[in-house]
């Protein structure tokens, strides 16, 4: 007997309990507890994480958002809040948040945009170095110093001729959210000095960028998307890797890794980013909703991005072996890459890397 059948069976009754207990009161089963039973079935991987329906579901179309992080990680908050942010304005839309690579990691998934085969994802720029080479520019390491510096270049002329490029590869760039600061973690040995980075095999975003990078810092880069990092340190295939606080305490890779140096060595933007040739088929007022909450979305992203980045480095701190490195090492680090950034600059394009090197100087 088919499953599914049953359940609305079995809730009925279980309904009937209910009532039996509470000797006969009315006992109100809302619609979000018959929910809860599809939402469980969407935990195992199944359907969307996360689901946020407008008042008139029925007639509204959906949005599906891709997401390369689990569903702990304040980027997949964000998204809901996007979510209801959007559907408190229209009921023209239900948005389906989709996390851990369900349907794509990044690159895949904004191919899929550019296709008209998804509507929403909301990736690291780092991939997008394969679809734009001026993206690679916010992978030239060491040069943004602190949060404040990269909200102003984003949410600054630079950051909005960075969001219109897209429109010419079929994507609409509709606001900055954060990944952040990223940290090396690795399973060899403390990373204190570039000596230290002698020969580890390290995960790499899809970047020829973070490649040649790590390369010049005598490390072994190896590029991989995020879905296949945690399998890849248990089964030793490969050392370590860099990320943000919160995706290394949130992704567990505290388990698979014992050495955490603070290395801070780039800043990486997300990018919200929505489908052109399912924009087009929008009205004004529909684009507008969806813009304006992408872009409501992105001061709760930051704050909560803030707040898990310091509560993810104490909590990761007691588990892993943690290396400061100090301002002489640091020196070395950058004087390693400068070759790199001179080099990636000619693919980059000299004046998007001095409109990015000027936009980041004005905030000092
Ligand atoms: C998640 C990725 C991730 C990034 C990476 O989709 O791949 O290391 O930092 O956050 O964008």
């Amino acid at each position: 007997m088919n499953k599914k059948l049953l359940l609305p069976f079995f809730l009925s009754f279980a309904l009937l309990l209910m009532l039996a207990a509470c000797g006969g009161e009315e006992v109100d089963v809302s619609e979000d507890e018959l929910d809860n039973e599809d939402e469980a079935e969407a935990e195992d991987g199944g359907g969307a994480g996360g689901v946020i329906e407008s008042d008139n579901p029925e007639e509204a179309q959906t949005l599906r958002i891709s997401l390369g992080l689990n569903d702990q990680h304040p980027l997949y908050e964000s998204a809901v809040h996007f979510g209801e942010l959007l559907t408190e304005k229209t009921d023209d839309f239900n948005v389906e948040v989709y996390h851990s690579e369900q349907i794509a990691g990044d690159l895949v998934a904004t191919e899929m945009l550019q296709n008209g085969d998804l509507e929403i994802t909301i990736p690291s720029t780092s991939p997008l170095m394969n679809i734009m080479p001026e993206y690679g520019v916010f992978d030239l390491p060491f040069v943004i110093p602190d949060h404040e510096a990269a909200d102003e270049v984003l949410d600054g002329p630079f950051g909005d001729q960075m969001l219109d490029m897209l429109e010419d590869q079929d994507l609409v760039g509709l606001a900055w959210w954060e990944n952040g600061f990223r940290n090396l973690t690795n399973d060899i040995r403390p990373v204190e000095s570039i000596d230290d980075l002698d020969g580890l095999t390290l995960r790499t975003m899809e970047t020829d960028i973070h490649l040649d990078v790590w390369d010049a810092l005598g490390a072994n880069p190896t590029p991989m998307s995020m879905g296949e990092v945690f399998t890849g340190l248990q089964q030793g295939t490969i050392d370590g890797q860099e990320n943000p606080y919160p995706t290394i305490d949130l992704e567990g890779f505290d388990e698979v890794n014992d050495y955490l140096s603070g290395t801070n060595h780039v800043y990486t933007p997300f990018v919200f980013l929505f489908s052109k040739p399912i924009w087009d088929e929008l009205d004004e007022d529909q684009q507008e909703a969806i813009a304006e909450s992408a872009y409501e979305a992105r001061e709760f992203n930051r704050e909560r991005t803030r707040e898990v980045e310091e509560s993810s480095l104490e909590d990761i701190q007691d588990r892993m072996e943690f290396s400061e490195i100090t301002d002489e090492e640091y020196e070395r680090f950058q004087e390693a890459v400068e070759p790199v950034i001179e080099d990636h600059s000619v693919t980059i394009g000299e004046d998007i890397v001095n409109d990015f090197m000027e936009a980041v100087e004005a905030t000092q």
